[in-house]
């Protein structure tokens, strides 16, 4: 059992049964030229995170735990991209429009991609959602089932976007969740602070929160999980 010294109170999990979800660190967030700029953004804010992601991501596949990544991803023909979504905003570049990176937000575009630091591993699982929450028209709740997963933790991009809203589905789905602080991102600093503490007010409501020094400090004492 690994103990966690989290918000509001410590966090408890074992590596056998607990994932790593990483949210969305797709270039088209992330880089220059992408959808997070097209639509204004100071991209900057979100790349800050990467070193952070990456010691994570790369201490969790030494103890030899479940990593899941998701892409926020759209059929070439948007089919699963209803116009409430694909209008939002007044982006330069709407989702399927063309950019530096190929079309928006489209799997197997350039910018669709995870960025390099933290690219998936052939045995990881990569999953492409079409809406802003993980577990929605994905397979994500049944694979999780089938391996045994009953606690998340996240990180990623962005915190009161596609975080949030993966972690609330998740919850109500029966994981507990726990939110890496300073591994996800907003382009709104003020809404990444406010979304910490609706995450862990009342009792955790939602989930916990914990820095990644207190994760890697732990990890470093594991036992890694037998393969
Ligand atoms: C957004 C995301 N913000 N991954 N996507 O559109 O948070």
């Amino acid at each position: 059992m690994i103990a966690l010294e989290a918000q509001p109170f410590e966090f408890t999990f074992e590596l056998a049964t607990c994932a790593l979800v990483i949210i969305d660190m797709q270039r088209d967030f992330i880089e220059p030229g992408g959808f997070g700029e097209s639509l204004g953004n100071d991209v900057s804010l979100l790349s800050a995170i990467v070193p952070q992601c990456r010691a994570v991501l790369q201490a969790w596949r030494a103890a030899g735990a479940l990593v899941v990544h998701t892409r926020e991803a759209h059929r070439a023909d948007l089919s699963d991209c209803p116009d409430a979504k694909r209008n939002r905003g007044n982006p330069r570049l709407r989702i399927g429009d063309a950019g530096p990176m190929g079309r928006i937000l489209i799997a197997g575009e350039p910018g669709c991609e995870i960025v390099p630091e933290l690219a998936p591993l052939p045995r990881e699982t990569v999953i492409d959602k079409p809406g802003k929450g993980a577990f929605y028209a994905t397979p994500l709740g049944a694979l999780l089932r089938q391996a045994g997963i009953t606690q998340l933790l996240f990180m990623g991009v962005t915190t009161e976007v596609c975080v949030q809203t993966s972690m609330r589905e998740a919850n109500d789905r029966g994981f507990e969740c726990l939110l890496l602080e300073d591994c996800t991102e907003s382009y709104f600093p003020q809404f990444k602070h406010a979304t910490l503490e609706m995450v862990r007010a009342q009792g955790a409501i939602v989930g916990w929160t914990a820095p990644s020094t207190a994760l890697l400090a732990a990890l470093s004492r594991a036992e890694p999980v037998p393969r």
